[in-house]
């Protein structure tokens, strides 16, 4: 352990000890979740990420959740990288409807360097907009990572999905240790992680703990850690896998926040599949942060309506944007919506 970090905050996680956490009585996991949260952060605050799907389709990976590789018939049109206009044009608004990060997905085993260049401009006009960035382009080498870094990248997605042990049955075309290589890479250049996982690729409970230790026993815990419960899309080969039971997902959520207490959580893809009350457990539990606006990259997200109604029942506040984001909007004449 660190020495400025106290006693919540360890990396030795035992297989044993993460599935005692994920079995124990629901009740007492959820009180356990809920008081490491409120010592980290302010319960009734969301962050707000948007999405943006700047390179879609014609992956040439086979990860089996996918729609966007090219080895399924999902029916997800290819397109190219999108210019930088038409990229700060969809930050723009996602600024407009209160979100502070702005995330953007290229369907890539890895980026070409000259693709990197153009990703690189999107971040600082991004950037200047005073929105946080994150990027998720596939696997890095170290010196595009430092690139990304110089640029001012704020976060890199790039997610685990599962245990060391099931990925082989999800994703043939590059290892779990590949992935844990981008993630060296990452963190070396100073660019803070964004890593998690999927749930209900037919994975098992002990699978489900062994993602979870991965990720808690990094040399650093991720910084936001994306929890997504799989989105079936007919044509990928897990369209069928079998559901995913709502208070486990609730378990995996609580046992995250156990586990990483200062990472951002994020109740990601699938929650358009979740009811309001499956969602507020998983706030309860310790998500604090969503994908707000009605795409995710190539599948629905619920509608901005929707979300604003339904945070303002449970009083979840939108994160109070930075000062300098704060100066950027006024400049720019623009108001931003809360939730009602
Ligand atoms: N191509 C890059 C990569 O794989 O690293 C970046 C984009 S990829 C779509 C980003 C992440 O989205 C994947 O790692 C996976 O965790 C998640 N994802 C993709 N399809 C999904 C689905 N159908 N349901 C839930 N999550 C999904
Ligand atoms: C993450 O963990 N989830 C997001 C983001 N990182 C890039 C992606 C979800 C994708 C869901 C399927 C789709 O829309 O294509
Ligand atoms: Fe390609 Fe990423 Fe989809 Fe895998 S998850 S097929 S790497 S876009």
């Amino acid at each position: 352990m660190a020495a400025s970090e106290g006693a919540d905050i360890r990396h030795d996680w035992r297989h044993s000890e993460i599935e005692e956490l994920l079995g124990q009585a629901f009740n007492d996991l959820l009180f356990q979740a809920q008081e490491i949260h409120r010592r980290y952060f302010d319960p009734n605050e969301l962050q707000v990420c948007t999405l943006q799907s700047i390179k879609t389709g014609g992956c040439p990976e086979d990860c089996k959740y996918c729609p966007q590789s090219i080895r399924h018939p999902a029916g997800v049109e290819s397109e190219p990288l999108m210019s930088l206009e038409a990229v700060l044009a969809a930050a723009r608004r996602a600024r407009a409807v209160g979100a502070t990060r702005f995330c953007m997905g290229a369907a890539w085993r890895r980026p070409k360097d000259r693709d990197l260049t153009r990703v690189i401009e999107m971040v600082g006009a991004i950037k200047a907009l005073g929105m946080e960035t994150c990027a998720t382009l596939g696997m890095l080498t170290a010196e595009q990572a430092q690139r990304l870094q110089m640029a001012g990248l704020d976060y890199y997605n790039h997610n685990i999905d599962t245990s060391p042990e099931h990925y082989p049955s999800v994703i043939t075309t590059r290892t779990y240790r590949d992935r844990l290589e981008t993630l060296a890479h990452v963190r070396a250049a100073g660019i803070k992680l964004c890593c998690g996982g999927i749930i209900g690729m037919g994975e098992s409970r002990a699978d489900r703990a062994g993602m979870l230790r991965t990720l808690a026993n990094l040399p650093e815990h991720p910084q936001s850690v994306p929890i997504n419960q799989l989105i079936q899309v007919p044509g990928t080969p897990l369209y069928g896998a079998p559901a995913v039971e709502p208070f486990e997902m609730v378990r995996i959520i609580a046992v995250s926040r156990i586990l990483m207490p200062k990472a951002w959580i994020r109740l990601s893809a699938g929650r358009c599949e979740m009811s309001d009350e499956t969602q507020a457990l998983c706030f309860l539990a310790g998500a604090n942060s969503i994908f707000y606006g009605e795409r995710l990259l190539t599948t629905d997200n619920p509608a901005e309506q929707h979300d604003r109604a339904l945070f303002a029942k449970l009083g979840l506040r939108f994160q109070v944007r930075s000062e300098p984001a704060r100066s950027a909007c006024e400049a720019a004449g623009e108001r931003i919506r809360r939730p009602t």
